[in-house]
Formats: C-alpha cells, sequence, structure tokens
C-alpha cells in the first residue's frame, strides 16, 4: 500500500461541474449510469494531461466521450483508475459501470442493508459506484435518479430536492431528485427500501418552511420523536449562536442497520446508524438519549461546518470534524448542564485521545501522512480537534469567535479550504497573530505543563512558573512551545476568589482570567495579595494538556470541597482519587493491604451531602477514574493490580459510606413517572451510581431491590442500570434470571439486545472470554453487523481489560481471529478493532511479547486490507 503525503497535494487536472446519475437497483446488481460535464482545471496549464478517474471494483460496461464510444484501446483500466485521454478542454463524458451492493459487506460505496440500499461515500467510497475524480475539492452540481422494483423500494431518495417520478415498465418506479448545491462526491447519498416516514417542519429565521423527515423501518415508527426534537432544536440553536440557516426546503434522516460509524452528513439526506436515530424510554437509556441528541446535532452543523464550507483534502478533516464536534458539544452544553458535558468529555478524551496521542498511531490533528484515510477518522482529529478549536474560542473570546466564524462562512461559502484558511478568518476578525498557535493542527503528543507555586509573603506576590515540554511521537522528535491558555483563579483560605493583578499589567483581571502560555518556560507575578493563595488551575480543562502542580492530599481535598468552580471540583476529586489509587497499586504489588485514605471518605461524604450539588454532579464526583485511565496514567501498566485496587476501592468507600448512600439512594428511588428533562436525568445517574455501590455490601435487602428495579422499571436506564449490577454481582442466580428474562423481553429488539451483549462481554467477572465466545454463538450475534461486532468484540477488548488482558494471551489470540475474519469482510471494522493490541507497549514484558505475536500473526495474513495494514504495520515498526 502506498502512502499519500499533505506535501503532495495539488488541484486536479479537471474539474467536474455536473453530475448525472441514474441507478437502476436490482436484487443482484446495480448498473449506474453516470453523465460528468468536465473541465479542464485552467490553473494548471493549457497543455492536456490525461484524465485520471478514481474507481475500485467495479466493472465497466461502457464509455463514451462527448457520445462517441471509446474503444477499448483507447483508455487503460487498472484496480483503482480508468485513464483517459481528452482530445478538448470541454467535454461531457457517459460511463456505466456494474456493480453488487448485495455483496458489498464492507458498507463502503452502495450496499444492502437488510432489505434497504443504501451508501456510504465518505471518505473514498464514491469510487465503488463510478468512476469519478473522488476528492473532496472536486466540488459538482448533482442530479440522480433512482430506478427500482415499487413493491419492495416504495421509496427513493437522493440528495437535494425531489423534482420528479413515475412509473416504469415490470412494477418499477423512478424518482428524480436535484442538489442544487455543489458538492464533492463524499457528500452524495441514494437510500431505496421500504421506509415509513416521520414529518415535521421548521420555520426558518427568514422564515422559509423546511420539510423535516426521518425515515425508518416500520416496525421503528414510534421511536423517532426525540431525534426530530433534537433536529430542530439544533437547527435553531445553530441560528442563534452560529447565524446559520438552513438552505434546502426538505431535512432527511434515514436509519439504516449496517453502518461503520454513527451517522454521515450527506447534503439534505442524513444517513444514520440506527443506534443513534431511534429512542424510547422503554428501550434506550438515558446515555443513549444523549448520543441520539448530540448525533443528529453534530450531522446537522455539519450542513455549514462541511458542506457548504468543505475541506480541500483528506489532511484537513480536522476543519470539518474538530470544529463540528466542538459545536455539538456547545449544544449539549447548552442543552443540559454545561458543567457535566465537559466533565464527559475531558473523561473521554483523557482516557481515550491521551492513549492515541501515546501510542504508535499517534498524529497531528492535520496529519501530514496516510496510508488508509479511513483510519484517520481519529479521536485525535475529532475529539483533540475540538479542543483545538475550543482553545481558539477562548483566545478570541465568544464574541470574537463568532465574528470569526461569520467571516469563515462568508468567505468560503462554496469553497473546499484548508485548516490555515480557518484559523486566518479567526485572525483577521480579530486582529490576532495565531502563527504559533497553529502548531498545535501540526505537532501530535499530549503537551506536559508543569506548574510551580512561590508565596512571597513579605511582597503579597505569588509567582506562577510554567513550564511546557512535549514528548516524542512517531516521526516527531524535536517539539515546539505551543499557546496554552490557561483558565486559572487563585483561591484565599475561605475559597473565595481573589482579585486578580499580574505584575507587569495596570489593570486587574478580575477574580478568573486567561494566561496565554507561549514559551517554554514562562513566569507570571501575581501582586497586591493579602495571604497565600491556593491557585485554580486550567478551569474547564482550558488545553488538552497534562498539567502537573505540586498540590498536597489535603489541598486536593480543599479544593474538592470549595472550589467555586465546578469543573475544578470535580478535577480536584478526580485528582485526589487517581492519587490515592496509584499509591494503593503500589501497595498490591508489594504485597501490602489495601488501606484507605480518609480523605477520600471525607470528599465523597461531604459531596453526597451536599443538597446544592446537582446529582449529576455528585455522580460525577463519586465516580473514580477508569481502569482504561489508569492504564493511561501509568508508565507500565499493572492492569491486574489496578482492577483489584478499583474493586476493592470501590467496596471500601461503599462500606465506609453505606449509611450516606442508603439514604441518598432511597431518597432517589421514591417510584416516580418517567420524565426526560435533565434533572430526572440527573437523578437517575446518581441513583443507579450508587446502586452500583450499594450492590457491593452484597446485602440481601440490596440485592432483592436491585430485582425489583430490574423487574419493576419503567424505562430502560434504571432497568439496565440493574442489569449491570447484577451481571457484575456474584448472585449467580438472579443474574441469569435476569439476563434470560432480558433476552426473552427484547430479543426483537437488535438495539436493545445490543446493550444485553456488552453488558456481559464489559464484565470484569471471571470466566470473560469463555462468555464472549459463548455470546459470538447467540442466534442475534452476527458478525457482518458493526453494531453486533462493537458491543461483543469491541466492549470485550477495549473495556474488559482484566479479562482482555489474561496472561495466558488467549484474550489477544481471540481479538485476533475476529481482525482476520473482519479484515476480509468489513476492513474499517478490522482496523477499529486493532486499537487495544496497538497499546502493547503499556504493559509488562510477558503481555508484550503476547500481543505482539498476534500482532505478527495479523500481518502475517494474506490479502490485508490496507486499513489493518496500516495500524499493524505501524504498530510492530
Ligand atoms: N463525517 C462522517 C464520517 C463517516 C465515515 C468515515 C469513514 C467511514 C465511514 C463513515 N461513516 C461516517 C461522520 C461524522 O463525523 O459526522
Ligand atoms: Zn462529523
Amino acid at each position: 500500500p502506498k502512502t499519500i503525503y499533505l506535501k503532495d497535494y495539488r488541484q486536479p487536472d479537471y474539474w467536474i461541474a455536473e453530475t448525472h446519475l441514474t441507478f437502476e437497483l436490482f436484487e443482484d446488481h446495480a448498473l449506474v449510469h453516470s453523465r460528468l460535464a468536465v473541465q479542464r482545471n485552467a490553473e494548471q496549464g493549457k497543455k492536456l494531461p490525461p484524465l485520471v478517474l478514481d474507481g475500485q471494483q467495479l466493472q465497466l460496461i461502457s464509455l463514451a466521450l462527448d457520445d462517441v464510444e471509446l474503444s477499448e484501446d483507447s483508455y487503460q483500466l487498472d484496480a483503482d483508475h480508468l485513464t483517459l485521454h481528452p482530445g478538448s478542454a470541454e467535454f461531457e463524458l457517459a460511463i456505466t459501470t456494474r456493480i453488487e451492493p448485495q455483496n458489498n459487506t464492507a458498507l463502503e460505496g452502495l450496499y444492502k442493508s437488510g432489505g434497504m440500499f443504501c451508501t456510504q461515500c465518505e471518505a473514498e467510497g464514491f469510487r465503488k459506484i463510478t468512476y469519478y475524480l473522488d476528492r473532496p475539492d472536486v466540488m459538482s452540481r448533482f442530479t440522480t435518479t433512482v430506478i427500482a422494483d415499487r413493491g419492495d423500494y416504495p421509496v427513493l431518495l437522493s440528495n437535494g430536492n425531489p423534482v420528479a417520478s413515475g412509473e416504469h415498465e415490470a412494477g418499477r418506479h423512478w424518482a428524480t431528485w436535484e442538489d442544487p448545491f455543489p458538492k464533492p462526491a463524499y457528500l452524495f447519498a441514494l437510500v431505496a427500501g421500504d421506509l415509513v416516514l416521520i414529518q415535521d417542519s421548521f420555520t426558518t429565521m427568514s422564515g422559509r418552511d423546511i420539510d423535516l423527515r426521518i425515515y425508518v423501518e416500520p416496525e421503528n415508527r414510534e421511536q423517532c420523536g426525540h431525534a426530530m426534537d433534537s433536529l430542530k432544536r439544533s437547527m435553531r440553536w445553530d441560528e442563534e449562536v452560529y447565524g446559520r440557516e438552513y438552505d434546502l426546503d426538505i431535512f432527511m434522516i434515514v436509519a439504516v442497520n449496517d453502518f461503520n460509524m454513527g451517522a454521515m452528513e450527506n447534503k439534505g439526506l442524513n444517513i444514520f446508524n440506527s443506534s443513534c436515530v431511534l429512542a424510547h424510554p422503554d428501550t434506550a437509556t438515558d446515555l443513549a438519549f444523549q448520543r441520539v441528541e448530540s448525533v443528529v446535532a453534530h450531522e446537522y452543523f455539519h450542513n455549514w461546518s462541511g458542506n457548504r464550507v468543505t475541506c480541500r483534502d483528506w489532511f484537513q478533516l480536522s476543519l470539518k470534524e474538530g470544529f463540528t464536534v466542538f459545536r455539538d458539544s456547545q449544544f449539549s452544553g447548552d442543552m443540559n448542564s454545561a458543567t457535566v458535558k465537559r466533565i464527559e468529555d475531558v473523561t473521554f478524551l483523557r482516557a481515550n485521545q491521551f492513549a492515541e496521542d501515546a501510542g504508535p498511531m499517534a498524529h497531528p490533528v492535520r496529519p501530514d501522512s496516510f496510508i488508509e484515510i479511513a483510519n484517520f477518522y481519529t479521536l485525535t482529529v475529532y475529539e483533540k480537534g475540538s479542543e483545538v478549536v475550543g482553545m481558539l474560542h477562548t483566545l478570541c473570546g465568544a464574541d470574537g469567535f463568532r465574528k470569526g466564524t461569520d467571516l469563515y462562512f462568508e468567505r468560503h461559502d462554496g469553497q473546499a479550504v484548508t485548516c490555515d484558511d480557518f484559523v486566518k478568518a479567526l485572525e483577521d476578525a480579530n486582529g490576532l497573530d495565531l502563527t504559533r498557535f497553529k502548531r498545535w493542527y501540526s505537532q501530535a503528543g499530549t503537551p506536559r505543563l508543569e506548574m510551580n507555586g512561590h508565596w512571597d509573603a513579605n511582597a503579597g506576590e505569588f509567582r506562577l512558573l510554567c513550564r511546557q515540554s512535549c514528548p516524542p511521537t512517531p516521526g516527531q522528535t524535536d517539539k515546539q512551545p505551543l499557546v496554552i491558555p490557561l483558565r486559572m483563579a487563585l483561591l484565599d483560605s475561605q475559597g473565595a476568589e481573589m482579585s486578580l493583578q499580574l505584575a507587569d499589567e495596570t489593570g486587574s483581571r478580575g477574580t478568573e482570567t486567561v494566561l496565554a502560555i507561549t514559551e517554554a518556560e514562562q513566569l507570571f507575578v501575581f501582586t497586591g495579595l493579602r495571604e497565600e493563595p491556593l491557585p485554580s488551575l486550567l478551569r474547564g480543562f482550558s488545553a488538552p494538556v497534562k498539567m502537573t502542580y505540586p498540590y498536597s492530599r489535603d489541598d486536593r481535598v480543599f479544593l474538592a470541597k470549595h472550589d467555586p468552580d465546578g469543573f475544578n471540583r470535580w478535577e480536584a476529586a478526580q485528582a485526589l482519587a487517581v492519587e490515592v489509587m496509584q499509591g494503593l497499586v503500589t501497595m498490591a504489588q508489594a504485597g501490602r493491604p489495601l488501606m484507605l485514605d480518609q480523605r477520600m471518605v471525607d470528599v465523597y461524604r461531604s459531596v453526597l451531602n451536599n443538597p446544592e450539588l446537582d446529582p449529576a454532579m455528585v455522580a460525577e464526583i463519586i465516580r473514580l477514574p477508569s481502569e482504561a485511565y489508569m492504564v493511561e496514567l501509568a508508565e507500565q501498566a499493572d492492569i491486574d493490580a489496578i482492577h483489584k485496587v478499583r474493586e476493592t476501592l470501590r467496596a471500601e468507600l461503599a462500606q465506609a459510606l453505606h449509611d450516606d448512600m442508603l439514604a441518598v439512594w432511597q431518597r432517589l428511588s421514591v417510584p416516580q413517572p418517567y420524565t426526560p428533562d435533565a434533572a430526572s436525568v440527573a437523578r437517575r445517574s446518581l441513583k443507579n451510581t450508587l446502586l452500583g455501590y450499594l450492590m457491593l455490601s452484597e446485602s440481601e435487602e440490596i440485592v432483592a431491590a436491585c430485582v425489583r428495579q430490574f423487574i419493576e422499571a419503567n424505562n430502560m436506564t434504571d432497568r439496565q442500570a440493574a442489569l449491570v449490577a447484577l451481571v457484575n454481582s456474584p448472585f449467580e442466580e438472579q443474574k441469569q434470571a435476569a439476563l434470560a428474562e432480558f433476552a426473552r423481553q427484547w430479543q426483537d429488539y437488535p438495539l436493545v439486545m445490543d446493550q444485553w451483549f456488552s453488558v456481559q462481554a464489559a464484565s470484569g467477572q471471571p470466566g470473560g472470554l469463555e462468555r464472549v465466545q459463548a455470546l459470538m454463538q447467540h442466534p442475534a450475534f452476527n458478525l457482518r453487523n458493526p453494531n453486533k461486532v462493537r458491543a461483543v468484540v469491541g466492549a470485550f477488548a477495549n473495556q474488559n481489560l482484566v479479562n482482555f488482558h489474561r496472561l495466558d494471551g488467549a484474550g489477544y489470540g481471540f481479538l485476533a481471529d475476529q481482525i482476520i475474519t473482519l479484515n476480509s469482510l468489513n476492513p474499517q471494522i478490522a482496523a477499529r478493532l486493532m486499537t487495544p493490541l496497538t497499546r502493547w507497549r503499556k504493559y509488562d514484558p510477558a503481555r508484550q511479547a503476547l500481543m505482539q505475536e498476534q500482532l505478527q500473526r495479523i500481518m502475517a495474513t494474506d490479502d490485508l486490507s490496507a486499513d489493518v495494514y496500516e495500524v499493524v504495520s505501524k504498530s510492530l515498526a
């Protein structure tokens, strides 16, 4: 496989002004007729170069240039391209290809999911439909006609507006769609199926009525209300916060069961993994409701950040993804609790993206090379990319950021642009120089920020010394200093924020400020202080760095109880828990008894009994850092010790705080009608977090209460929480009864069965591998359905660390088997499953050897896809 480099980017030799497509869909194949209006790109010179079209796994049926059929000796075909030699600078090309959607298990291009035809073209799927210039800077106006059997496929959809439809011969019918907005091929979509429609409307800020439609399989009709509501709220929010109005007359969402990712923002026709659309309180948890809300918003927001202004090339992916994740996080924060949303995002980033940044696949937010672009839909491009946009928001301020994005959308509407163009718009709108800041786009790795404070009582000065560095990452050994926005305050002995005056400035900065750290070492001197302050640093996690400050445990306890900033209260409690757990891991490794630090009990008790705290915040604070995060923090992770320590600590806390936990849990467990509002979600979150703790007491009453909750729950959040508690308990009889009852009740609901699978696959109880192997034999399991693979194989390898990393290496062998099988069925999913094996350097020598052995076995597989090859070869390098 070939490596593609950003430095090699050049404009295409030709443009495609218009693309006319006709799809004839049949059960065993599809014919794709395309008519392309092609023009020489004048900027690339006068001489006519060959036209090299992308195309893979296509059967070429016919090819005509300006209505003249081309003979086989006038063009060249290879596995990836069709090359022809135009005689003029402007011409029409007519191509017919034959494809087999029913055999497309990779779910890229045109494929069948159940009884429905659908497409996934990002990043490079369109080339599996027809020969084309399949690159995001080639933007074309598309007209699409779909012809299919009326009985089996009554609904025929594509991008844009419906313009005509009619009957065809032999029970077939057709529909034509026209998209007035030029777009790259990756935003093309087609759907044909037997679907029902849920319809609503939205009036835009300029008074236009938009027809909103969600298409699903008939049995899912009742599960679309939340997605529709989320869509309308997203449309209003984007008008209010970014001034962005929807542009077509119709906006459609289609739910499909087989989908490699969460959803796809095709122009006017978003295609969704059904797990990100369907939600009903009986079948979906609060978490699933939140995911639907955020994915619907994310895809909708792409209409501007991605579709109207798109990427010049795939190295710029974060231009649309980082920005859109930032926008959807802002939206979710506004719809629910902004602090809780930030805590969730930071927790996820630190446990997962930091690990990616420290591993063999580490890459900058704007990568400079790739083998297979599908491998670069990563946490770095999405989540770290969003953090980078968040830092720009912090540095420009909310108003300045809005001025910058207004300029960006106005300046680049209808264009395919770069991350530099985005930053330039923010610079120009705010009169800023962000040259140094842009290193965040090109430099991989998680920066370290070492902070130190010195109190000078005589001068009333507090000196804050900042030292930044960044560890080497593959291909990048020398790192440059970055611009790190540090949101901070100084607290007095009562926890009140002090007035901030910097020695080299005249005006006061109020009680909270953002320091711009720009150098490898930098000193900030605060003056005019009456008493020694305790700094509250990196509030809201204002930069994606690993920050250290020599806090004592008592400092952390103080901050956890008194910091006026909610995020940093949580952060202090987390840091305390991390420190305690790291100490316990050392004790466990030395075979010493595990002693609980009473200060943790003290913090948790005060939080549990603080009536002013949002219950969702309480739940976040008392949730111990995950095993994955503890692994990420360790130099060399001892997974058995980490698991043991975390479980022991949970049990100790449950015992020490039993009465407090029980009292709060009982108060929250009073039966109530189900409501989906944020306050009720918060109460359920705390109640079920406490149930998990209380079950560790192994008291008969609690187990009985848990079983009762499982049976009597009026919503899936409570039912699933009870199931999780039982599955992770030693109460075999109750566990098996609950699992059997759950499967009996929900066997016809694939998304609910995904929960049933993943709860078991993720359980740290002994025998995890055997459990997962048995689950794969269950009739509801299907290796061709990515949601099932994620629920069973993914949950086991990513969430069940203690079982996956069993010492005999059988967990690694199992994962490698699945990757090898999936390599030929669905390379994207196979490559994504590789992640746990890429982390082999984190573990002890014995496990390292076992993991490497499996990587080598995968590497030796015949017909390795580019997707898997890239990950495995980089992991072994
Ligand atoms: N922009 C979408 C990307 C996507 C995708 C990429 C590779 C393979 C399959 C895929 N399905 C969707 C999703 C998004 O970020 O909105
Ligand atoms: Zn996206």
